[in-house]
């Protein structure tokens, strides 16, 4: 019986984990290989991560599905290889570094550029962004993350914000339990070619988990 309810599993691709591909972005230094480390089997996490040079490819699971991430350098110079990855990205992350006020305005930049790429802006792809190294003494709460970012007024796409601390893993259950919930509907829409883009509806959810990350992740 315990084989035949397998093989039926097996049928319907019920119990077997779907593949997606995550594009990790975000300014050089943001902490987005630090998050890939954590989310990594066996990785052990260190605070000492050399810059990512061009691109790096990673894998890991949640409960439901197989990312593959590509983990972008964030380096001004490398940030035109980002717009190539975007037509097989299943789920974005953009990594912010809540610390820093000074670059703000230029993580938005790079924000607003990805979201006018054909790929991003014409597909629901989810998009979590990391409020992170929310450790930091003055770092800047996930409302003040989200404002700066202009994250309200993306209407064609489900998004989230979460505070995070890479270094200690501090909110990237939470992130991925998000993620990994609306990359199942991302994929679930692209099989089925998309009939409804721009079904979002994310932009309250956002707003409500950044009141709630504001009081969290923070020491
Ligand atoms: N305090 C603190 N430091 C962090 C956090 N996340 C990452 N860091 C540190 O920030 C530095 C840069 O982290 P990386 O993960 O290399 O950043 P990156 O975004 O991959 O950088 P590039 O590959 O250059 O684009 C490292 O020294 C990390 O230990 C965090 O949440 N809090
Ligand atoms: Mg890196």
């Amino acid at each position: 019986m315990a084989a035949l309810w397998a093989m039926i599993r097996a049928a319907f691709g019920l119990g077997s984990k779907q593949s997606a591909t995550v594009v990790v972005v975000g300014l050089d230094g943001s902490g987005k290989t630090t998050i890939l480390n954590q989310l990594k089997p066996g990785s052990v996490p260190s605070y000492e991560v050399a810059p990512t040079v061009g691109l790096s490819v990673e894998e890991f699971e949640t409960d439901s599905i197989k990312f593959q991430a590509f983990d972008m350098s964030g380096e001004s110079r490398s940030r035109a290889l980002w717009d190539r990855q975007y037509a097989s990205a299943d789920a974005i992350i953009f990594v912010l570094d809540s610390g820093d006020r000074m670059r703000l305005a230029v993580a938005k930049d790079e924000l607003d550029h990805m979201l006018e790429q054909p790929a991003v802006a014409e597909r629901p792809v989810p998009l979590l962004v990391f409020a992170n190294k929310m450790d930091l003494r003055g770092a800047m709460e996930p409302v003040e993350c989200m404002a700066g970012l202009g994250l309200q007024g993306i209407t064609t796409k489900p998004w989230h914000i979460q505070a995070s601390d890479a270094r200690s893993g501090t909110g990237l259950e939470e992130g991925m339990r998000w993620l990994t919930a609306h990359c199942e509907r991302f994929l679930r829409a692209k099989a089925a070619g998309f009939p409804k883009p721009g079904g979002a509806g994310g932009a309250s959810g956002g707003a409500a988990a950044a009141a709630a990350g504001a009081s969290s992740g923070k020491s």
